[in-house]
Parts: C-alpha cells; structure tokens; sequence
C-alpha cells in the first residue's frame, strides 16, 4: 500500500471525531478549476494530473472520479490501488457513498476546498444513512504532503483600462444596484476571475490563469480585497486607496465573513463611496454563490440570511465589453497567425525528418527516421515549438491551459497532456491533435485542429468530415433572444449521430478577456446546466465538437465565437435573433474532407472561411508562410455535382471552341467585368459561378473573383454577345483536382445578335 495512503488513513483514524472516509476534492479555496502546484492535492494522492476528479479514500479502498475527458488518462496514471470511478456512467460520488459506507459514517472534507452547492448535495445524500458530512479542521493531504511546493509571491498587476475598457467603480456601481435589486447588503466573492475582473487586476499566481489569489466582500458602502499583503506593491496599494477598495491579509477573510454576518465589518473607506442609497439597516441577506464559494465561508453566515444565488459578476464578466471585444479580436488574430507558422514548420519538418507526404499531399509517408536523437520531434517538442511562435507576438503572457498536442491514439485522450518522460513521438502515417491557446493582455484564445501528414484513412475522412459538419452548423446558426447553449448542442452532434458517432465533452464554454479560458455562466453542452443562461449579444464562446477513438485517434475542432445580433429578414415573436462571428483564424485541413458529403453552403462557408482567414492572417506571415496559407485556403469545389458539372461544362467546352472565332484572347481584370450585368444560362452552369457573377456585378468582384476562377481551376471564358449587358458565359471546366491554376479568358470582338 503506497504511504500516502496509509499515512492518510492513520490521520483519519485519529481524528476527531474518527473519520471512516475522506473525500480530497480537486479545487482550491476558490473552486478554481485550474489550481497553483501547492494547491494539486488530489493529484498528490491519486496520481492522476487531469484537471477535474475527485479522490475518496476509505478504511479499505480508493477511488477517483473524473469526467470522459479523463477516463483514459486515469486509467493509465492510477495505482492498482486505485478504483476509476466514470462520471456519467457510475454512480455520483455522494450516491456511491451513501450506498456504500455504513449507516452514521463519518465522511470528512477540508471544508475550504468543497462549495457550498457540492456540500449541501452530499448533506442531503448522506441524511437518508445518517451519516456526517465532517469539515475537518486542518487538510488532511497537507499534513501528509511533506514536499508540498511552497505560496506563490507575485505581485498583483493592476489591469489598465485600455484592455479592462471598464472603470472598478463602474463595475462597483453595476453590483450594488444589483445589490439593491435583490435586497442584498453584501456580497463575498471567491471565484479568482470574479476578483480580478471586479478590481481590473491581474496576476501569476496560477499556471494559466492571470489571477491572484484572494477573496473579495463588498457591501452597499465598502468593498475589501483578501490579499497576501506582499504582493500588494506601494502603487498597487495607491491604486486601491484611489478606488476605496480596503486591503487586508488573505486569512483575515474567514474572521471578516463573521463579522459581516453580524454586521460588525467596517471599511475605513466607506464614507468614500458616493453611490450610498442604501440603508444597510433595511436588508439583512448577504449574498453568496454557492458553485464558488467554500463551506468554510459560508459557515460563518447565518443561513436564513444568506442569499444562495449565481454571482452577479458572472454574467457581466461574460458580457464583453467594445474594448474587450476588440482586443480578444486581435489576439486572435496574432494567434492564428502563430498555428500558421506552427504548421508551417510542422509540415516542413514532418516531411524532413520523417519522409511525410505533407499537409496537402494525401499518399503514405516515404517513411524514414531522425538522423539523430536530438532532432527527434516528440508531441512535448512541437507544442514546445507553438508556444515559442506564440511567445514573440505582442502582448504574450503565457499559455491559457496546458497545450494538448496528441498523436495518433494519444488524440483519443480528450484532455491529453504530454509529459516529458512518456510522449509519443510524432508519426506522418497517424492524426495530430493540437489543442491549445494562449493568455495575452487583450484576451485569451483556445483554438483546436486535427491534421494528418500522410494518408488519412476513409474513415478519419468521414469522422473529420462529419466533426466539421457539426462544427461549421453551430457556428452558422441563428436563433432567437433566449436560446440557451443546451438547445443549440444538437447542432455540432447532429452530424455525427448520424453515424452514431459522439463525443463525451460539451460543445462550448465562454472564454475570459485575459481571464480564464473557461468561463461561464452560458455553455454550449447536453448538461443541464447549460440551460442556465441563454446566449446573448457579445459573450464569447468555443464551438469544439469532436470525435474519439478509444486506442487509434481523436478528432476535434474549436474555433472560438462571438455572439452577435443577427439582421434576419423577419422577426417572430419580437425577440430579436443573434448569430455568431468566429474569431479564430487557421485553416482546416482540405485533405481530410471528404468533399462529396457537404453540401453547397458548407463548401461556401468553408471558402468564405479561408478567404477570410488568408488576408487576415496576411499581414503577419512571411512569403512562404504566406505561401503555404493561400494554397491551405484555396477554395474547394463539390463533390459529386463536380462530376456532373464537369460532364455538362465539356461539352460547353466543345462548343465553344466551334465557335472559336468569335473569340479572342483577352487577359482577365476583374474590373472588366465590373458593372457589368450579367445573364447566366441557369441549369448549364455550376450555381457558384452565378455567385462569382452576382459578386462582379456588384463591384466587390476583384479579388473574390480572381481567386474563385484562378482556385477553382476553371477556364473562364467570356463572348461578348451584344453591345447591350448582356452575356453569356461558358465555362469549361478542367479537373476539380487539377493543380493547374491556368486561367485564359476569352472574349469576342464582333458583337453578336442573339
Ligand atoms: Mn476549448
């Protein structure tokens, strides 16, 4: 049995009162999802590193549960000790206890690293055994936990409004109507973003995370921060003073709880504030949030007085302001433009090194190895490589969550992280995975994509294909006012149902403004949570469908999105519409598509896509970057219609060159065509040409067209018929597949009477 354990449970038997089980949650006293190294106690115990599970150990056993990103993961890091417990599919871990500890158990838990929500479940749970829910009085793990790392010291940043692009006092203003609202006299924050976002303040306390850790109260006339004093520099202490905002030691939080509870908590600041219409005498609830703030807190409040509702920071953070919004835009523009040249150089060195056929080639690698260990090139290298490339763009302040960059079966492992001693190295014959994002001062990114350097097999075509689908159908949705991200989930899985194919994530979170990459309150998920908070007009949020594996590959990809009010012709029911814009720029990889099963408007939206991407991202590549840009993003044509087109157009060819001397030579500029009302033989030619034709008729045609035709291999040629607008078009058509871009346009002298 491993020491930890045994020590664990020697500590549980002298407790007091004894404990028969020990639950070792995987949060912090923040219920942060991403926690500091001191603070991983569930990962000392178990073993496993994944971000979320839960670790119970009894007199005679151990069990961890996690999520369906883990499974796989877990089952890899755990002892024999260890039992895996499957969120979803096993029973909840205060069912499990309840059945399975004896009747008046003693079941006991840090009371700082449990929410008030998860506690009050478990209480309930546990009542119908009569077994006890025990706050033990000092963490178990920590006294076990001789090599525990020791406090972060950073200094807290104050958070400049040119990226904040909201004043503290505006936000304090917002809360204490709310306050008001809900006849609240006093608010405890403990959610490390809440804190930061309140106070326009950031920090490096936890790997990922901008935040400091500390609490925060406001009442209707004083506002505390609780902060480890030494990180509060003099002109971080000035900032405050200015704002009002008193600053205390982070311990002092527990002992200022009780004395808001009884009304003793006293800023020297308060006469500062100016916004004092409330009585505090006339309302006696104090307003908590029980997903995150700790049983310890909370159990220093009177609970008949205590308002248990979702934080009214919560929804504003998620609201993005013009400022944020445009910063978050430009970050991901500078980051786009990092996992371009990280393909780049992945393609090139994959082709180097291992012999693959490369990003757009689909043939089976001419395999060969490194010529030496050192230029090996591991899944922990090339994401070491991307965050490099992310490193020297403005504003870089480090990652937003640990990159998972996977090959092959390791890509099934949904929330994979490689470590250094045990990373596969990369493979040209099997999918790559990246999923990953960055911090920088103007917003947070998270961007996935699945390549393959080979030759994918029919199968990862047709998962990709369908991953897409759902991808590109949530992101082009419109919906009323009022729609939840529990309704709209359907859209990313639809396409993959279809094969009776899933995936065991949610499809999409909120992501913070130089804050955490996972925020809330709105999701995009089957959870029933997500029904929670409708989406509404500028939050962000992440559309990341999936497919995985299990033991051969995974699948999957994120683009991050902003929701915005739609312009929809009608307007049922008045509630107004919204729709998304994606922010995220990188191409999707062409070879893995199975062309044949999207429809027009996806391969439209995908064109449109890569256009867009192409001359965004432009300005931050090099020539061959660039190079390798334009031809990821060369527009794709359909499938089976091709075939049929392609039958139809070559035989347009054939006629035309009957006539061919009614037709000269004429080098194409789109403005020759611009202003030019056009006539198109419906039924004879592919409906995206119309779509190039009615783009030059209304004079935006010059680079659009350019591209189409040059892109789409097709031979355009142009007769003249009549001085009047009217033409008529034929276009031959080459090959879909041909890599040949030439383009002649031709176009007769002699008008011509129809
Ligand atoms: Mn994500």
């Amino acid at each position: 049995m491993s020491e930890i354990l045994s020590s664990l449970r020697s500590l549980m038997a002298s407790h007091s009162p004894p404990l028969d089980a020990l639950v070792v949650p995987s949060e912090d006293y923040h219920q942060s999802e991403y926690v500091s190294a001191r603070d991983k106690r569930r990962e000392f115990v178990s073993g496993f590193t994944g971000s979320a599970g839960l670790a119970l150990i009894t007199k005679n056993e151990a069990r961890l549960w996690t999520d369906g990103r883990y499974f796989l993961q877990a089952i890899q890091q755990l002892s024999d000790e260890w039992t895996l417990m499957r969120m979803g599919e096993d029973p909840l871990v205060e069912v499990w206890m309840s059945d399975n500890l004896s009747e008046g158990a003693n079941i006991g838990v840090d009371p700082w690293c449990v929410s008030v929500d998860t506690a009050n479940r478990w209480g309930k749970a546990f009542a119908k055994k009569s077994q006890n829910l025990i706050p033990t009085t000092t963490d178990l793990v920590d006294e076990v936990w001789k090599s525990r790392p020791p406090s972060e010291m950073n200094p807290v940043i104050v958070h400049p409004l040119e990226f904040a692009g909201r004043s503290v006092s505006d936000k304090l203003k917002d809360l204490r109507a709310k306050l008001k609202q809900e006849s609240a006299r006093g608010l405890v924050i403990a959610a490390l973003d809440e804190v930061a976002w309140l106070y326009n303040i950031r920090g490096t306390d936890v790997a990922y995370c901008p935040v400091v850790h500390a609490f925060a109260i406001v009442t209707t006339d004083s506002a505390f921060l609780y902060v480890d004093k030494k990180k509060v520099s003099n002109e971080v202490s000035e900032y405050f003073k200015g704002l009002g905002v008193e600053v205390k030691e982070y311990t002092d939080v527990i002992s200022d709880v009780a004395l808001l509870a009884s009304k003793q908590l006293f800023s020297s600041f308060s006469s500062k504030i100016e916004d004092m219409e409330i009585d505090s005498d006339q309302t006696d609830r104090l307003w908590v949030d029980p997903a995150s703030c700790c049983y310890a807190l909370y159990s220093k409040l009177d609970a008949d007085k205590v308002l248990l509702q979702p934080s009214p920071l919560s929804l504003p953070k998620a609201l993005k302001n013009p400022v944020e919004l445009e910063g978050l835009k430009k970050a991901h523009v500078r980051d786009g433009a990092a996992v371009v040249q990280y393909l780049v150089w992945l393609d090139n060195q994959m082709q180097e090194l291992y012999g693959a056929s490369g990003y757009f080639m689909e043939a089976e690698a001419n395999k060969k190895k490194p010529t030496s260990e050192t230029s090996k090139l591991t899944e922990l290298t090339v994401s070491d490589k991307l965050e490099s490339l992310r490193a020297a763009k403005e504003h870089f302040r480090g990652l937003s969550f640990p990159t998972i960059s996977s090959v092959g079966s390791n890509a099934a492992i949904i929330h994979y992280s490689p470590e250094p001693e045990a990373c596969a190295e990369m493979d040209p014959d099997k999918i790559y995975l990246c999923d990953s994002g960055a911090q920088y001062l103007d917003g947070t990114t998270d961007i996935t994509r699945t390549v393959h350097f080979g030759k994918p097999s029919a199968h990862e075509k047709d998962c990709y294909t369908a991953v897409l689908k759902g991808h590109v159908a949530l992101g082009n949705a419109r919906f009323p006012k009022g729609t939840n991200g529990y309704t709209l989930d359907i859209l990313a899985r639809a396409p993959l149902w279809k094969f009776g194919l899933d995936y065991r994530h949610g499809t999409g979170h909120g992501v913070g403004s130089y804050l955490f990459v996972h925020e809330g309150p709105h999701q995009v998920s089957f959870r029933p949570s997500a029904r929670n908070v409708p989406l509404q007009a500028t939050m962000t949020v992440t559309d990341e469908p999936g497919y995985y594996e299990d033991g051969n590959f995974g699948i999957r990809l994120e683009n991050v999105l902003v929701v915005n009010d739609a312009e929809t012709e009608f307007n049922f029911g008045d509630k107004g519409y919204l729709q998304f814009e994606h922010i995220t720029w990188a191409p999707y990889q062409v070879k893995l598509i199975d062309l044949k099963q999207l429809t027009r408007e996806e391969i439209d939206w995908l064109n449109t896509y890569h256009l867009k991407c192409k001359d965004i991202l432009a300005p931050f590549l090099n020539q061959a970057e660039m190079e390798w840009l334009k031809k990821a993003t060369e527009p794709v044509t359909y499938g089976v219609e091709n075939f049929i087109c392609c039958l139809i157009l070559q035989f347009l060819n054939i006629l035309s060159h009957l006539f061919s001397s009614f037709i000269i030579h004429h080098s194409l500029h789109p403005d020759a065509l611009d202003g030019c009302s056009v006539w198109v033989s419906v039924g004879l030619i592919d409906l995206r040409l119309i779509n190039v034709l009615i783009i030059s008729k209304h004079k935006t045609c010059s680079r659009p067209l350019t591209h189409y035709v040059l892109y789409q291999s097709w031979k355009l040629e142009i007769k003249h018929v009549t001085e009047s607008t009217f033409f008529e078009y034929a276009v031959p058509f080459q090959s879909p597949l041909s890599n040949s871009h030439e383009l002649k346009v031709q176009k007769d002298h002699e008008p011509r009477e129809m």
